[in-house]
């Protein structure tokens, strides 16, 4: 049987495809262990600096697969949620940055795989959503903790409580999505950014994202003591001292990741 989760790394940059279109890459068992073995592969490979994320045909991800899960009892739907939670943990503390390339629907578990990304990127034909309570459920891959992180608190209950999808324009205006690009260049447009990113010194790419998950997730203090033993290491790193001294000598600074 063909790879639910296509993976394809080039120059540093792996791209992942989940390639369900059928049942428009709706997550079920098969396709969490594909990305699982995806996100673990690919954070042993030395070579990737970056992952773009993306569904084939016109959905990212339209949700939990509700066929697998229609009959689940409590405990099968509780193991199913702890699951999905794991593997989106395994995509959120992936090392190095991970785009969400929205390029349809990202409905449910599809928004809330999104929302596990470090950054979204939507096309024009995207959608966004949570609509579990329609269904008689709530979201149960993250949504209840990640949306009201991402967008605040008033605007994540408007998504969670009506359950009705917006279209890319508003999930740009809420700050769900950092930016909205015509379906033709969702992937060079991701592409290009990344390689923007990827210009800049890797330890202090991979230390700002640490610092930024320790701040949001053990609290300002804790975050800015952790900011600061970061910003010390910084210092002695070899990319520190090339990237001020480039400044300073007026040229372009040349990063060597130490
Ligand atoms: N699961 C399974 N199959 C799905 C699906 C999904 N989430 N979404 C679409 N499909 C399937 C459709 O059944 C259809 O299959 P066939 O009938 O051809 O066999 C095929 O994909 C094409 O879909 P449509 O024909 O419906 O395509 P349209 O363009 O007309 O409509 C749509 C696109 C995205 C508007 C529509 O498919 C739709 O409304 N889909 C469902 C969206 C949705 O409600 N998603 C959220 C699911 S809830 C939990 C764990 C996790 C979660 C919750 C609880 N526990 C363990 C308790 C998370 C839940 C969710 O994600």
């Amino acid at each position: 049987m063909a790879e639910i989760v296509k993976v394809h790394v080039e120059a540093g940059l792996a791209m992942v495809t989940i390639d369900r279109p059928e049942a428009l890459n709706a997550l079920n068992d098969e396709t969490l262990a594909g990305l699982e073995a995806a996100f673990t592969a690919l954070g042993n490979d030395k070579s990737v600096r970056a992952v773009i994320l993306t569904g084939a045909g016109k959905a990212f991800v339209a949700g939990a697969d509700i066929k697998a899960m229609a009959e689940n009892t409590p405990r099968e739907a509780r193991a199913f949620a702890r699951r999905g939670h794991q593997v989106f943990s395994l995509i959120e503390d992936f090392p190095h940055p991970v785009i969400a390339a929205v390029n349809g629907f990202a409905l449910g578990g599809g928004c809330e795989l999104a929302m596990a990304c470090d950054l979204r990127i939507a096309s024009e034909k995207a959608r966004a959503g949570q609509p579990e309570v329609k269904l008689g459920i709530i979201p149960g891959f993250g949504g209840t903790g990640r949306l009201p992180r991402l967008v605040g608190r008033g605007r994540a209950l408007e998504l969670l409580l009506s359950g009705d999808p917006i279209a890319a324009a508003e999930a740009h205006r809420i700050g769900l999505v950092g930016a909205v690009v015509p379906q033709a260049e969702l992937l060079s447009y991701s592409r290009a950014w990344l390689a923007k990113a990827l210009a800049n010194a890797p330890l202090a790419l991979g230390l700002v994202m640490e610092a930024v998950d320790v701040g949001l997730e053990a609290g300002l203090e804790a975050g800015l003591r952790f900011e600061a033993a970061a910003f010390a290491l910084c210092a002695a790193t070899g990319d520190g001292r090339e990237g001020t001294r480039a400044f300073l000598e007026k040229r372009r600074p040349v990063f060597a990741g130490k």
